[in-house]
């Protein structure tokens, strides 16, 4: 018998993209080089040495792709704006013709009755910033709210959701801790460091956008993938605490309990953050919501020879699933959990689901047209954890798929498709999937059929 999971009357319905992911048009009318730019072209960091200077060519084909989220029924468009396409320099000088990009792109949107959602960091830092010392240095701070100030002044006037950063875990030790994303920095202390200058970032924006009198809501995306201690040791349950901390207490802790991880700090030692004084007060409590990224769960062991963590993942598969082409293990009670986890430990905030989805085979047909029946279960499974967290008491409000479009997934390059629509890397041609029909029903319903 079929089941019906029917949504709250007012739930935000969406899918989101990134700027380097899929604008292309990396010298063009005056944008600056960003980490990725210089991070990209060192050898064998990317598969097949694939960049991000064509991408989706969404840069010349925004208009066209506007056109197609309409056509797929998006109500909401969650995309991020490239801060040296606005200061080519990181700050000073405004690039007004890449400022005017983001314009007309809000306007497109508006006009075809979808909800621009803007996030200022997808981890594309200016390079000239990079090289004046990055994140770990405390001028980041300042810059990143001179460069939100310039978005501010520009959109706020059409714009009423508002991220600081995505995913600061990701930029942190990804990019300066395992050096597996730019700008390639391999040190655990400057990672612990970037993440807490991220932090502070993102509250002095919040600051600035609240004492501007900007409308609309500011917050937070942070990825929250499910850890589950490989067995019941106390070495293994000690070291799936460390990743917790790591990934989540680092982050929540300051933003809800109005308190640094300090137990954790002090097993960190010399790679603890530098706080200064105001810091934990400046963090506190900065968010409106918090945008919650969820893709998968991992078993933690504990691994003397594992990182500075001393510990390792292993993909956890629920019984039924097993993993994506990511090879992340599938697991959509992990999403319930994560949500009930903010609801339990943290004063259960205001969250939007604001990245979830998988990267299935999407072996197209003769017209490029992929019947994604794998991405249809995985989505249709992890709303179903959601409506039942919502029926347990979280204060859920939306949900945003990843990805409108197939794009440049980092260190994978093209090699692993998001996207509820197809795009062919040779031609350009988008081609909506199975999947961007099943959806277009969901928002249109506002339920999930089972
Ligand atoms: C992330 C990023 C996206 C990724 C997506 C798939 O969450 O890592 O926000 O840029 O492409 O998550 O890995």
């Amino acid at each position: 018998m079929e089941r019906t999971f029917q949504f709250p009357e007012d739930f935000q319905w969406g899918a989101a993209a990134s700027a380097y992911q899929i604008e292309g048009a990396r010298d063009e009318d005056g944008t600056g080089k960003s980490i990725w730019d210089q991070f990209v072209r060192l050898p064998d960091r990317i598969i097949h040495g694939d960049t991000g200077d064509v991408a989706c060519d969404h840069y010349h084909r925004m208009p066209e792709d506007v056109r197609l989220m309409k056509q797929i029924g998006l109500p909401n468009y969650s995309f991020t704006v490239s801060w040296p396409r606005v200061l080519p320099e990181g700050e000073g000088e405004v690039n007004e013709r890449g400022l005017d990009f983001y314009d007309r792109l809000v306007d497109r949107l508006l006009e075809a009755g979808i909800n621009p959602k803007v996030t200022l960091y997808h981890w594309d830092l200016p390079l000239a910033l990079q090289e004046k010392g990055g994140w770990p240095h405390r001028d980041s701070i300042n810059w990143f709210t001179d460069y939100a100030r310039v978005v501010f002044e520009r959109l706020s006037d059409r714009v009423n959701m508002w991220a600081t950063h995505n995913e600061p875990w990701v930029a942190a030790f990804l990019g300066y801790g395992q050096g597996i994303h730019a700008p390639g920095v391999c040190d655990a202390t400057k990672a612990f460091q970037t993440a807490h200058h991220l932090m502070m970032a993102h509250a002095r924006a919040v600051e600035l956008f609240r004492q501007s009198g900007y409308p609309g809501e500011i917050g937070l995306i942070l990825n929250l993938n499910g850890l589950r201690p490989a067995s019941d040791s106390e070495a293994d349950r000690a070291a799936s605490q460390r990743v917790y901390d790591e990934t989540h207490s680092l982050f929540l802790d300051p933003l809800y309990r109005h308190q640094f991880p300090n137990e954790f700090f002090d097993w960190l030692g010399p790679h603890a953050p530098e706080i200064q004084p105001g810091d934990l007060e400046a963090i506190a409590g900065s968010t409106d919501y918090l945008g919650l990224n969820h893709y998968n769960t991992d078993f933690v062991h504990h691994d003397h020879f594992g990182g500075w963590l001393k510990a390792r993942l292993e993909p956890y598969a629920a019984p039924g699933w097993g993993k994506t082409e990511m090879g992340w293990g599938i697991n959509p009670e992990g999403l319930k959990q994560e949500l009930l986890n903010l609801k339990e430990n943290y004063g259960n905030p205001k969250v939007y689901v604001t990245e979830n989805g998988c990267a299935a085979p999407d072996t197209p047909d003769e017209n490029g047209f992929v019947r994604d029946l794998d991405r249809i279960r995985f989505l249709k499974a992890h709303l179903i954890a959601l409506h039942e967290a919502l029926g347990e008491g979280s204060n859920v409000h939306g949900y945003y798929t990843w990805s409108v479009f197939d794009n440049f997934e980092w260190e994978r390059g093209y090699s692993k498709r998001f996207g509820l629509v197809r795009v062919n890397y040779q031609t350009l041609e988008r081609t909506p999937k199975l999947s961007a029909h099943w959806y277009r029903n969901v928002i249109r319903d506002n339920a999930v059929q089972l």
